[in-house]
Formats: structure tokens, C-alpha cells, sequence
């Protein structure tokens, strides 16, 4: 029987390293994991993109059209998202609630050229309508760039808020500003008879400002009732215009292709 018992010891002790090295194995992104296990559900994956040291924690929203790696998610206003350049550099937020998954990992998704990527914006208004944007060719540049946002192709019934409505405020190829990083092209713009010269308007949210421009989903979040006119709120100007009209809820997330 001992030999027995020191077989079985063994048997189990593989079984263990098996079962270890299965869990261990991470995804390049959730469009791949979905794609390995098509029942695979909704929820948090360890990832590690192809040529990246780092793993980590992401969301995936397992749909029928593919895995998307959810990388901004807004419904309430128990996250803040009055945050500066580290911390949107770094990411904030449980994954399974309102998070901001960080610009450094979204960099390391998209700088793989072997692969294209979609981002897909949704959106929630406060009276139950909901509306979505995507882009095809999505990627951002390195952390000297600023994250620099590029943005391809539009499709959706959202309207393209990232090329935006007024001339000179389009946001594709401009890089990422916070409280204590400017980069938003204002110094200061003029609205009206306002002179901002931060499109954060110094609390809210960080973004791809360009002379502000009609696209900022980091901004304060804002209940029903109290969800028109801010400066700073959860804006898809092409969506809901002229007013600002701040959404419910929001979600961004990127597909390989
Ligand atoms: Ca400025």
C-alpha cells in the first residue's frame, strides 16, 4: 500500500503542475481566448500580449461578433475618474465594475502590427436608448507620444464624436492630457465668452483632448435629472447634441482582427 500511496502521491502531484500550467497559460487578448474556447463567458482573464513581459487583468465581453477586451467602463459615480497622468497611465477600477484599464496596456494590445484592432464604443442614455461607434484601425502610440490616439475607419449610429462636429477639434492622432499633462491644443481656446486653457476644465476626467473637441467619456458622471449642460461629463457630442448631455453609462473595448 505505501507504494501504492506514493503513486498516487505522484499521479496527483502531476495532475496539480497539469492543471497549474493550464491556469497559467494566458491569452494574447480576449479576441484570441474567444476564439480558442467559443463557449468561453463574459468576465475577468488574465492576458498577456505577444511580446510582453507583463500579465494582467482585463474584462472580457465575450459577443457573438468576438472577444472584446474592455478597456473603459462607466455606470455610476463610485469610481472616480478625477485622476492624473499616472494613474491613467497605470489604470484604476475592479475590472468586474467602473474601471479604466490603463494607457500602458491598452499600448501593449495595440502595438502588435501583426494584428488590426476595433474599438467599439457603447453608449446609455438616462431614458433607456442606447447607441454605439466603432472604428477600425485603432491603435495607440508609445508613452513619448503622449498615447497618442489613432482611429481609422467610423461606423455606428453615435455618430463620429472623435473626428468631432467643429473644424480643428478632431481628436484622432492627438495625444492623451490629464490635470498635469497638457497636450489638448488650448492655451486657451475660446468658447464664447469662456477662455479654457484645460479641456479637463482642471477636475474632470483625462482624454485625447483636441481644442477640446466633441468626445470625452472620462469626464464627472452625472445622475438622471442632473444630466445636461456640464462642462465636464460622460459627452458623445455627435450622439446627443447641441446641449452636452452626459450618458448613463459607457463602455470602450477593442477586438483583434
Ligand atoms: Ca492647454
Amino acid at each position: 500500500t505505501q507504494v501504492k500511496m506514493k503513486s498516487v502521491v505522484v499521479y496527483c502531484g502531476l495532475i496539480l503542475a497539469f492543471l497549474s500550467s493550464c491556469t497559467e497559460q494566458a491569452g494574447t487578448d480576449c479576441t484570441q481566448i474567444k476564439t480558442l474556447s467559443p463557449q468561453a463567458a463574459s468576465g475577468v482573464y488574465v492576458i498577456q500580449p505577444a511580446g510582453v513581459k507583463a500579465k494582467f487583468k482585463v474584462y472580457c465581453e465575450m459577443r457573438a461578433d468576438g472577444g472584446w477586451t474592455v478597456f473603459q467602463k462607466r455606470s455610476g459615480g463610485a469610481v472616480s475618474f478625477r485622476r492624473q497622468w499616472a494613474a491613467y497611465t497605470n489604470g484604476f477600477g475592479n475590472q468586474t465594475q467602473d474601471h479604466w484599464l490603463g494607457l500602458r496596456k491598452i499600448f501593449y494590445l495595440t502595438k502588435d502590427k501583426s494584428k488590426k484592432w476595433t474599438m467599439r464604443v457603447d453608449l446609455w442614455d438616462h431614458e433607456g436608448g442606447t447607441a454605439f461607434a466603432e472604428y477600425k484601425n485603432f491603435r495607440l502610440g508609445n508613452e513619448k507620444t503622449a498615447f497618442k490616439l489613432h482611429v481609422g475607419k467610423y461606423r455606428g449610429n453615435a455618430g463620429d464624436a472623435i473626428r468631432g462636429t467643429y473644424k480643428g477639434t478632431d481628436q484622432n492622432h492627438y495625444g492623451f492630457s490629464t490635470t498635469d499633462r497638457d497636450n489638448d491644443g488650448c492655451s486657451p481656446c475660446i468658447f464664447g465668452d469662456l477662455a479654457e486653457t484645460q479641456c479637463t476644465f482642471r477636475e474632470g476626467g483625462g482624454w485625447w483632448y483636441s481644442k477640446c473637441g466633441s468626445a470625452n467619456l472620462n469626464g464627472d458622471w452625472h445622475p438622471a435629472g442632473e444630466q445636461i449642460g456640464w462642462a465636464s461629463g460622460l459627452h458623445w457630442r455627435t450622439w446627443k447634441p447641441p446641449a452636452p448631455y452626459s450618458a448613463k453609462a459607457s463602455r470602450m473595448m477593442i477586438k483583434s482582427v
